[in-house]
């Protein structure tokens, strides 16, 4: 008797595993593609992210960095959630500065920092595309683009990308690179689909 009740116990414990995956992997499908940066080299760090998608999105623990290495400010293209802390490190011999004429951040300005030394900020407006500068040289610039959710992505050297696991829902995809046309795709996400977008960025 007491065999019978943990085989079947056992036998409910794996039925309900089942059904658990089946329902967690039919709710949600990929997005994956290629873009082409009209007139670059490269098609690197296009930034592909959705609109909204319904639910909130607590910002990682781990704080996204944005370097200043080389007098650039490194990756160019910062994409985080909204809620989240970013580190400005300086990596360089020499003083930077990191602020921001953006509106929806404020207009804040970090002051001027050595090497070695980590000043930060937390970006809480979703849907704020913030030009990051530095005041000590003209020619550094950087963007960082706070996102709603977690689903975005960008393109590697070949423009390629993958967005995984997204909830079933009709969205609106975007693509976005610095001075060029952004691009606004209607999706659909439904029981796995695997949806292949191939979009061309045009200069503004
Ligand atoms: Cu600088």
């Amino acid at each position: 008797m007491r065999f019978k009740f943990s085989q079947s116990y056992y036998y409910l414990v794996n039925l309900f595993c089942f059904f658990i995956f089946i329902f967690n992997t039919a709710s949600a499908g990929d997005i994956k593609g290629k873009v082409h940066i009209n007139g670059k080299k490269s098609s690197q760090y296009a930034l592909i992210y959705i609109e909204h998608v319904d639910g909130s999105f607590p910002p990682p623990s781990k704080s996204p960095v944005m370097n200043q290495k080389d007098l650039m400010f490194m990756p160019m293209i910062l994409p985080i959630l909204a809620g989240s802390k970013v580190n400005f490190l300086n990596n360089d011999n020499v003083l930077h500065n990191v602020f921001t004429p953006s509106k929806c951040a404020g207009k804040f300005n970090l002051g001027t920092w050595p090497k070695g030394e980590i000043r930060s900020h937390t970006f809480n407006k979703a849907g704020c595309f913030v030009t990051i500068l530095c005041n000590v040289h003209p020619d550094m610039q950087a963007w960082i683009a706070v996102l709603q959710n977690p689903y975005f992505a960008q393109t590697d050297d070949k423009g390629n990308f993958e967005i995984k696991n997204i909830p079933n829902g009709r969205y609106e995809l975007k693509v976005w690179y610095p001075f060029y046309k952004s691009k606004s795709i209607n999706i659909i996400i439904k029981d796995l689909s695997n949806l292949q977008e191939d979009i061309v960025l045009q200069k503004k």
